[in-house]
């Protein structure tokens, strides 16, 4: 699929959920709008190298969601039986889907960098070359266990690429509050190691910085991707953004959709036309209606199932 359906797809996904929880039929859900470039960007890097395992975050609707059909997205979302990662028993999109290379276990902010960090270290011991990549905000950080992971990871030279999507919000502390830098990539020379910043808006700089990031945690050692991003909407459906952020300041960052550039830079290459663009709106519009309807019909999961995916042998 190309990428501007794909990323056509999320967003239409993404404001449906957004409704969906306002409707009560999805219990929570943390928006991806304004993070789609850099979650994608990355993405097709990680598609392209073939030999890529993810650890993304509650934010990365856009990565969580690839190679899932829409309506098993809903599934998710709503708690149904036919989830992925944790058969509807889980906060949405959040487990362990080892079919397409992808663990979250957890929402306590900065938990996946050590888990990505001894990922990346049983890789590194079975001299396997996948490269790891943790999916993190500005937030997590500052957190003390992204110390610990980056630590590490320095030390062990660990082939993992730390991917920090700074939105400059931490739910409504921003982020001259939580840190005295501009750049977070400039924690990575703490560790010893380098740190890139990219655009997160542009999709082609994203993919293009994180193709150079995993070349570089294959062969050398861990690398601090910093993705400037905006976030369009509150930080969850359980927030509201009125009360820390100006109106004016949220219209002012949508003015750089990574959606509305995306598909004005390939119509002006000539690679799409605006019929193209548009056609594949309502196409993603289209799939997401049906995928509406399939998540509501679906069954709850059975209450047998209450253990399934808790421990293993
Ligand atoms: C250890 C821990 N502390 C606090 C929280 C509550 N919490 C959830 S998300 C969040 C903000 C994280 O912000 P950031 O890392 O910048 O990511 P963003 O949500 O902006 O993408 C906080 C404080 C939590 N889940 N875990």
């Amino acid at each position: 699929m190309l990428c501007y359906n794909r990323m056509a797809l999320v967003r239409a996904l993404d404001e449906r959920i957004w409704a969906l929880n306002r409707q009560g039929k999805v219990p929570i859900a943390a928006s991806c709008q304004g993070h789609e470039a850099a979650q994608l960007g990355s993405l097709l890097a990680a598609e392209k190298d073939g030999d890529c395992f993810l650890f993304p975050y509650y934010r990365d609707l856009a990565i969580k969601s690839a190679g899932l059909t829409p309506a098993q997205v809903m599934f998710s979302f709503m708690g149904k039986a036919g989830d992925p990662f944790s058969n509807g028993r889980q906060f949405p999109l959040q487990g362990a889907d080892l079919s397409r290379r992808m663990i979250q276990t957890s929402n306590v902010v900065a938990a996946g960098l050590t888990h990505a960090v001894g990922y990346a270290l049983g890789c590194k011991m079975l001299r396997d070359k996948t490269v790891v990549l943790v999916y993190f905000g500005d937030g997590a950080s500052s957190q003390g266990e992204t110390h610990e992971a980056m630590n590490f990871a320095g030390v062990h030279k660990l082939p993992v690429v730390f991917v920090c999507e700074n939105n400059h919000y931490a739910i409504s502390v921003p982020q001259r509050k939580q840190m005295a830098v501009d750049d977070v990539a400039s924690r990575g020379a703490a560790y010893g190691f380098a740190g890139l910043v990219a655009d997160g808006m542009d999709l082609a700089q994203c993919y293009e910085a994180a193709r150079e990031a995993i070349d570089h945690a294959r062969h050398t050692g861990p690398v601090l991707l910093e993705m400037k991003v905006e976030r369009f909407m509150p930080h969850t459906t359980d927030d509201d953004d009125r009360r820390y952020r100006p109106k004016e300041e949220v219209e002012k960052v949508r003015e750089r959709d990574p959606l509305l550039t995306l598909g004005q830079y390939l119509v002006q290459q000539g690679v799409m036309t605006q019929a193209q663009v548009d056609e594949a709106r309502a196409q993603a519009q289209q799939a997401v209606d049906q995928a509406t309807e399939a998540g509501e019909a679906a069954p709850f999961p059975e209450a047998a199932t209450l253990f399934d995916h808790i421990y293993t042998l």
